[in-house]
């Protein structure tokens, strides 16, 4: 074997408050540790969402906010709280970076928009103590392996790669999507009034239980909407964090006119915007789509390996929650260039929480959850 490529995506490391959704920095570091001390290079891939920014309160003097001008002062200042609720992983990561055979991809996905910050590049390399095998790039493509987060080929969260910053009053900003300034600005009270819920799928499952959040969820997202159309573009007019949504209007009359409401597979709009590359490489990896995908035509695979953020799947049946495996992509690439993969499950030993226990009391919850899982929230 010549080298080992691993893949692993959506980890969504938050600031250890009560809108962060990792908690399994035991099962991350050691997966980590295991790939040091090998005798080949190691690329490790951190598929997108490997942090979460959006969710991410910027604290300044005690007091928490959610800003939508995302300089790289907020991005740093939220940074080093990431930093410090999952200080055991950014240590496994520089244990990893020390030998410089390995590589650390960090590939940008939605809630880690962050990265693109040189700022927090430079920070990121700093606290890894490396500088020249970590590697920040939205797409991965080596070996015949091509990795992307996926949120390119998802309307609703896709970026602009050609124009990352905006100019707000003199600072360089970052250019999010409509969605993620939506969510930073309108939903983080209510992800800290109902934290769990959100760790819940299928999520019409679980609002089909829990019909009064759905209520007031909706109601959020169609003020939102309404107000970006026809009120925020005129009483925020120089800020470019509220300038007209061109660009849904533009895919919601595509959509009107092609009669199609579906919600789209990130594999499905990539096979069809990417038709005639897919030849090119051997095996494609995603995120972004919190489950697990594998698909295979001839000589090419289609992977998703899923989130490693704390989820749950509800039985309808039975309302027993049942905590969600972490999976990653071990790809082995062969002296002849040929490639093996496997897709391996790490289960944790998780105890079976009930639905209706869970809403009762959220907050105990994402305690009980952090306690399993032997993570020590500083913040909870
Ligand atoms: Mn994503």
């Amino acid at each position: 074997m010549k080298k080992e490529i691993i893949i692993l995506g959506d980890i969504e490391m938050g600031g250890g408050t009560l809108t962060d959704d990792f908690i399994s920095d035991k099962a991350l570091s050691k997966l980590i540790y295991s790939l040091c001390n090998k005798n080949i290079p190691v690329d490790l891939i951190l598929n997108g969402d490997t942090f979460d920014f959006l969710k991410c309160p910027y604290i300044v003097n005690n007091a928490a906010s959610y800003p939508r001008h995302i300089t790289s002062e907020v991005s740093l200042a939220k940074f080093r709280l990431i930093y410090n609720a999952h200080t055991s992983v950014f240590e496994a990561l520089k244990r990893f970076a020390q030998e410089k055979k390995n590589r650390i991809f960090f590939i940008v996905g939605n809630h880690d928009a962050d990265l693109v910050h040189p700022e927090i590049q430079e920070n990121i390399k700093l606290v890894l103590k490396s500088s020249g095998n970590i590697i920040f790039s939205f797409y991965y493509n080596e070996h015949s392996v091509h990795t992307e987060h996926g949120h390119q080929y998802d309307f609703l969260n896709k970026v602009n790669e050609e124009h990352l910053f905006l100019n707000y009053q003199g600072q360089k900003i970052l250019n999010i999507p409509w969605v993620s300034l939506g969510l930073i600005s309108k939903f983080m009270s209510l992800k800290e009034q109902y934290p769990m819920l959100e760790r819940i799928t299928p999520r019409p499952a679980m609002f089909s239980h829990h019909k009064s959040v759905e209520k007031v969820i909706t109601r959020h997202s169609l003020m939102y909407l309404l107000k970006s159309l026809a009120y925020y573009p005129i009483r925020y007019y120089s800020d470019p964090t509220y300038t007209f949504p061109r660009e849904l209007i533009r895919e919601f009359y595509r959509r009107l006119k092609n009669v199609h409401w579906d919600i789209d597979e990130i594999v499905t709009v990539f096979k069809k915007k990417r038709k005639r590359k897919l030849h090119r490489n051997k095996i494609y990896i995603f995120g972004h789509v919190h489950k697990r995908h594998l698909e295979q035509h001839g000589a090419i695979t289609i992977i998703h390996p899923d989130t490693w953020r704390d989820e749950y799947f509800l039985d309808t049946q039975t309302r027993q929650l049942t905590s969600k495996s972490k999976r990653y992509v071990r790809i082995m690439v062969e002296r002849d260039q040929s490639l093996r993969w496997e897709l391996i499950d790490i289960r944790p030993s998780r105890s079976i929480l009930h639905f209706d226990d869970v809403i009762r009391d959220e907050q105990k919850y994402v305690r009980v959850a952090a306690q399993e899982e032997g993570y020590e929230a500083k913040a909870l």
